[in-house]
């Protein structure tokens, strides 16, 4: 009963959001952050993606990154991605709007014409001195520190790292979208990290049905229309599947 009645109100969708987390990317065979054998296992949140831990030790924070873009370079869309690429290439991006906690760009390569990325992007590097100095660089391995062209402060990993606000625009329309939904379907996200999270709740508060697919219950799953404990790569593609 479950799925078919998440699948009828993703269907019925006139205006579907999906918010994504790292469970999205997690069967392309990249970590999570809090799963098992996730990044926050190993690491300190706060010794990798804080300003303070890049401004304390900018190498190791460049080596966790040049890692982790070289697997994310490595990895391929799953069945997850591709189906809510195509979904939104079928409905268009006014009725399928694709918002993600994810920085390792398998959306994109998975054909999704349209993503908004809340946390940035492992292949967005900027000037750590915010003086405007950004550019897209895929090399691997990242060289270290590299000195912006325009001022001389070294680049830096173009993501939101903890206690660094989201970039405005994107964050302000991920809520306009979130707001005026009437199906917020939450994939593979922990729901711990805030705002992205809050997403869900302001879709709801705006009269949202909200479907949530993980494979682990989450503090959002006691209060959606629909939780579906299940892998991404394994619902989706029934979710959506024309
Ligand atoms: C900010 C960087 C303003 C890039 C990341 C309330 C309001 C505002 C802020 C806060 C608040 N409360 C606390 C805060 C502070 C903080 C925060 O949220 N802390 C948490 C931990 C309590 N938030 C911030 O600092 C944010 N900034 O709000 O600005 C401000 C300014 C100054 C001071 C205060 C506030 C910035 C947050 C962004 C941090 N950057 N990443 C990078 O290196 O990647 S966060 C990191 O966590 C990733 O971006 C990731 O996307 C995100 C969320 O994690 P998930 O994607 O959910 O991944 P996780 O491993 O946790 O879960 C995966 C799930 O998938 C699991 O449930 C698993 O069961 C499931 N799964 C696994 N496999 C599958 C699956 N599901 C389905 N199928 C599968 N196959």
């Amino acid at each position: 009963m479950t799925l078919k009645a998440a699948r009828d109100l993703v269907r019925e969708a006139e205006r579907l959001v999906v918010l994504s987390g790292a469970g999205l990317s997690a069967e392309s065979g990249l970590s999570t952050y809090r799963g098992a054998g996730g990044y926050w296992r190993q690491h300190r949140a706060t010794d990798l993606a804080t300003p303070e831990a890049f401004e304390r030790d900018p190498a190791l924070v460049w080596e966790w990154y040049s890692e982790r873009r070289r697997a994310a370079l490595e990895a391929l869309p799953n069945p997850a991605h591709h189906a809510l690429a195509s979904f939104q290439e079928q409905r268009g991006r006014d009725r399928v709007a694709l918002v993600t906690q994810n920085v390792d760009g398998l959306l994109q390569r998975a054909g999704a014409p349209e993503v908004l990325e809340l946390h940035g992007s492992l292949f967005r590097v900027r000037c750590s001195a915010r003086c405007g100095g950004e550019c897209h660089d895929e090399r691997t391995p990242w060289p270290h520190p590299v000195p912006c062209a325009a001022c001389g402060a070294p680049l830096r990993p173009g993501v939101v790292w903890f206690g660094e606000s989201l970039p405005e625009l994107v964050y302000a329309s991920a809520i306009d979208l979130a707001s005026s939904a009437d199906v917020v379907l939450v994939v593979g996200t922990s729901a711990v990290v805030q705002p992205a999270a809050g997403l869900a709740a302001i879709g709801a508060q705006h009269g949202a049905a909200v479907v949530e697919v993980n494979l682990e219950p989450t503090p959002l799953s006691g209060s959606v229309n629909v939780s579906l404990l299940a892998a991404a790569g394994e619902v989706l593609p029934v979710l959506l599947a024309p």
